[in-house]
């Protein structure tokens, strides 16, 4: 396949096609400077979940209805790794560690994605439900989703003040103990079945940014057995 010259736009229709977009990513100078890439890769994308497309079509899938583990994990696997073959590419992913793909310092050296006041990333359209399936390493130069600012330096960060139980941005990182044991009580259904509320209030996010029931499936998986 003639990759060289696919442009961001082509490959962007391809991974709308997917339920997926290119959130962010590393140009050939990024990733020349990187030792954590695959050899030969001069192009990183990185692929977020397409909302409000995501859920409904995720929910179709054959691994979501066989009722089997991890069925979300496995559709990425699938959907991203059957593409990266097409592609000639090698898929990433930011599950199936330890040790972990470092999604996070990818994400935040493409500069269209930042730290924030409560620790998780932050997007201009995703707000803090940036969240990702995972990565196409290129063996060809595309340049990736341009640099934004930083949604925080012109907020009122109500993201630090919504957390019921002060689990989020304090001295020690992510209190996950507070965390579980809020959603665990009946004052935390809140967040367990609409997502954490932290990340609701956002206003970096576009509304849709990610519908109730995909949040409520990932916290259901983040909290385990109760
Ligand atoms: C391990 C892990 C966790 C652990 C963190 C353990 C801890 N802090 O003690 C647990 C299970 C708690 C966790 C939880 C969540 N995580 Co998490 N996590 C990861 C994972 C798989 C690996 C991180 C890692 O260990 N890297 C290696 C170490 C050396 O690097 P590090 O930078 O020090 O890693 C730290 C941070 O990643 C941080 N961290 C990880 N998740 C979260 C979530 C929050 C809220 C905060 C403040 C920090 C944090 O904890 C790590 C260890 O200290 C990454 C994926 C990846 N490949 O990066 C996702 C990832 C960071 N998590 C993510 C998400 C979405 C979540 C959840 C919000 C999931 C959800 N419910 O939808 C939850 C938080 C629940 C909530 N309040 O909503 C997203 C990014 C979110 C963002 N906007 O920044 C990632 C990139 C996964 C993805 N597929 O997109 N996570
Ligand atoms: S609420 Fe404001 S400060 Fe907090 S992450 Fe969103 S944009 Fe940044
Ligand atoms: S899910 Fe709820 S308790 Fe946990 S960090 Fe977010 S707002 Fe706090």
């Amino acid at each position: 396949m003639p990759s060289d010259t696919a442009a961001l736009g082509v490959l962007e229709a391809a991974a709308q096609s997917r339920l997926l977009t290119i959130s962010c990513g590393l140009g050939a100078a990024h990733c020349a400077a990187r030792s954590d890439l695959p050899p030969g890769t001069r192009s990183l994308l990185m692929l977020s979940p397409s909302e409000p497309a995501f859920w409904p079509g995720f929910t179709a899938s054959a691994e979501w209805q066989d009722g089997a583990p991890d069925p979300m994990d496995r559709w990425s696997r699938r959907v991203i790794g059957g593409w990266a073959e097409e592609l000639g590419a090698a898929a990433l992913f930011p599950f199936g560690g330890p040790p972990f793909q470092p999604f996070l310092s990818w994400a935040q050296q493409s500069g269209a994605v930042h730290g924030s006041p409560v620790g998780m990333l932050v997007h201009r359209g995703m707000g803090l439900f940036t969240s990702f399936r995972g990565a196409l390493a290129l063996p060809w130069e595309v340049t990736p989703p341009a640099p934004a600012p930083r949604p925080c330096d012109s907020c009122a960060a109500p993201c630090t003040t919504s957390c019921p139980v002060d689990a989020l941005g304090g001295p020690a990182g992510y209190d996950v103990a507070a965390c579980k044991a809020h959603l665990r009580r009946s004052e935390g259904r809140d967040c367990l079945e609409g997502g954490c509320l932290a990340r609701r209030a956002c206003p970096a996010a576009t509304p849709g940014a990610r519908l109730a029931a995909h949040s409520a499936y990932h916290m259901r998986q983040f909290l385990g057995p109760r």
